[in-house]
This record gives C-alpha cells, structure tokens and sequence, in this order.
C-alpha cells in the first residue's frame, strides 16, 4: 500500500491537526485516541512515514523499529498501567480492520479487559 501523505495521522505529526499528546521522542509520538475503547486508550505512531506493520518492519530503520516498542513500555509505565497489566494492538490491512493508514499500536488498559476475541 502506498504510503498517503494526507492521513490523519500525518497531518497530526505534521502539527495540522491537534492531538492529546501523552509522549514524544526522536522517532515515536503518542496521544490519546480519538474514542477510547478502555479507560485509557493511547495511540502510539512512528514519526517516519509507514503504512503499516508491513512496511515498518521491512523498510524501517532497527533504531526507529526499536523505538517504537521501547515506546510502548515507557508509556505503560508512566500511565501507571504496567504493574495490572494492558494491551497493545496493532491491526493491519483489511482483514485486520485497520482504519488509519499509518502504523499505530493501541495501548489499551485501566480495566480488565474482554476478551480479545470471540472464540470461533
Ligand atoms: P485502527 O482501526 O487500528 O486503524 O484504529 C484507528 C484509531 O484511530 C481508532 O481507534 C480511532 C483513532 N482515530 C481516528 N482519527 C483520529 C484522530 O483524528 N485523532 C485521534 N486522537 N485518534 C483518531
């Protein structure tokens, strides 16, 4: 898939459009999403342009992959969520039900959750 430079999320690294930012470093930026679907609902993004797990993980930097996992542990911690635990999502593609197309991972937490999903 091609990366599109109009996507919401790029407009939001670009400054275009506003977020709730909870954290920022070199390579990684996070905020809050738009409709939280647990108590706590952070959404974490590589500030390189990359569509989705895909192409992050095939064409991305090592310094930039790593920084985005690096990212999701020192969020947790800051958020207070590491110690009951949380969840990280990414959804890819259609099947995966991604909407955004620019990787992001979903850290989700606060509650317990349900299950991820239903047994088949
Ligand atoms: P996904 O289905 O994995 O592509 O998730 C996209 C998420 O992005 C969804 O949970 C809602 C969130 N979202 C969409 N537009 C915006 C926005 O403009 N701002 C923020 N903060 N989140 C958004």
């Amino acid at each position: 898939m091609p990366y599109d430079n109009d996507n919401i999320f790029a407009r939001i690294l670009r400054g275009e459009l506003p977020c709730n930012k909870v954290y920022e470093d070199e390579h990684v930026l996070a905020f809050h999403d738009i409709n939280p679907l647990a108590p706590l609902h952070i959404l974490v993004i590589p500030k390189g342009a990359y569509a989705n797990t895909d192409s992050f993980a095939h064409d991305a930097p090592p310094a930039q992959q790593a920084a985005l996992m690096r990212a999701i542990g020192v969020i947790a911690r800051e958020q207070g969520l590491a110690d009951n635990g949380y969840r990280v999502i990414i959804n890819q593609g259609d099947h995966g039900g991604q909407e955004v197309p620019h990787l992001h991972a979903h850290i989700l937490g606060g509650e317990k959750l349900a299950a991820m999903l239903v047994p088949r």
